[in-house]
């Protein structure tokens, strides 16, 4: 099972970022964007880098989750300059809506590397920098959308491989708990990359998607060809419901993979980064309804964005391929 693309995409480009005078004039690229649906708007925290290789958080709103327009305004993490560490970018969001608040998580690059940083909206209208949820080398940090056996949980991905050409990545996906969101706690160990194939190196995509037989959770997948090249896929494993640590079920085959010339030629050619995801129909108790479509939002080439779709029941399906 390949996703199906919007025949529209990419859906934001380059061309699409209004000038914000003073700050931001004909940027580089827009890519890798949180999602969530506020009322009836589809709403993207979009990355934007500009020619200074400046990375800003912008948003983008659209009726239909396929035509989107970006509000002419740079989102500021207000509270961050509380912060002792020099922080040179902060992008990949992965927002998350937890007991009606929008939480969103953020790769942060400082002096020792990369940290996981939270910061807290009702809208994205105004962002409240919260704090660093990490001293270790980290990035793609999801947030469960709720609490499970009484904990909030987060998936974080430790920067551990080195390779070496390139920036720091990691094979496994891990599990951390907190009763505050503040303190986070190891708590197990969620999936491992596969040598050889096509998720060697591995990180977490959007929020997990609650459904009647597990959480759905998307990743990146990395293929490394022998330290030639990077070839970033996604994939979809089942995770238990109640002890999301417990993997039922993992797609042997991607899902999505560089396909299209915005996937395969851009600013980091050959990459498809799930970022975000709009689940169209939930229950009362945020079960995802099998025939529901998903919108997949990725960043392509880190150079634009496209959207990609299945049901529900698809991704199930996939998880047993
Ligand atoms: O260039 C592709 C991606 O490389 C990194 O991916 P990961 O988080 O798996 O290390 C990130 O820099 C990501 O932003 C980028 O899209």
């Amino acid at each position: 099972m390949q996703l199906r693309r919007y025949p529209g995409n990419p859906i934001l480009s380059r061309g699409d970022i209004p000038d914000v005078p003073g700050r931001l004039m004909d940027p580089s690229s827009v890519f890798n964007p949180g999602a969530v649906k506020i009322g009836d708007v589809y709403t993207l925290l979009v990355r934007v880098q500009s020619r200074g290789r400046e990375t800003f958080l912008m948003v983008a709103e659209s009726r239909d989750g396929r035509v989107f327009r970006v509000r002419p305004e740079i989102v500021q993490l207000e509270g961050l300059d509380h912060l002792r560490e020099n922080i040179y970018h902060v992008y990949d969001p992965r927002v998350t809506r937890l007991e009606g608040i929008l939480y969103i998580v953020l790769a942060m690059d400082t002096d020792d590397g990369c940290r996981l940083g939270l910061a807290r909206s009702v809208d994205l209208s105004r962002v409240e920098f919260l704090g660093l949820m990490s001293t270790d080398d980290e990035r793609n940090g999801v947030l469960f959308p709720e609490q499970v056996g009484g904990r909030y949980l987060l998936l974080r991905r430790p920067n551990r491989a080195r390779p070496e050409r390139g920036v720091a990545s990691g094979d496994r996906i891990e599990l951390a708990e907190s009763t505050d969101l503040e303190r986070w706690h190891p708590a197990g160990d969620v999936l491992t990359g596969r040598p050889h194939y096509w998720d060697e190196l591995i990180g977490s995509g959007p929020p997990p998607i609650k459904t009647a037989a597990g959480w759905l959770h998307i990743y990146h997948g990395i293929a490394t060809h022998f330290h030639e090249a990077n070839i970033y896929q996604a994939g979809v494993a089942l995770l238990d419901l109640n002890d999301p640590a417990r993997v039922l079920a993992r797609s042997r085959n991607n899902i999505l993979e560089p396909r299209e010339a915005y996937e395969l030629v851009g600013q980091v050619p050959n990459v498809v980064f799930p970022s975000g995801a709009i689940v169209e129909r939930s229950d009362e108790h945020g079960v995802a309804a099998p025939d529901s479509r998903v919108l997949l939002y990725y960043g392509a080439a880190d150079t634009c964005i496209g959207v990609a779709e299945a049901t529900v029941g698809e991704l199930l399906a996939a998880c047993r391929d």
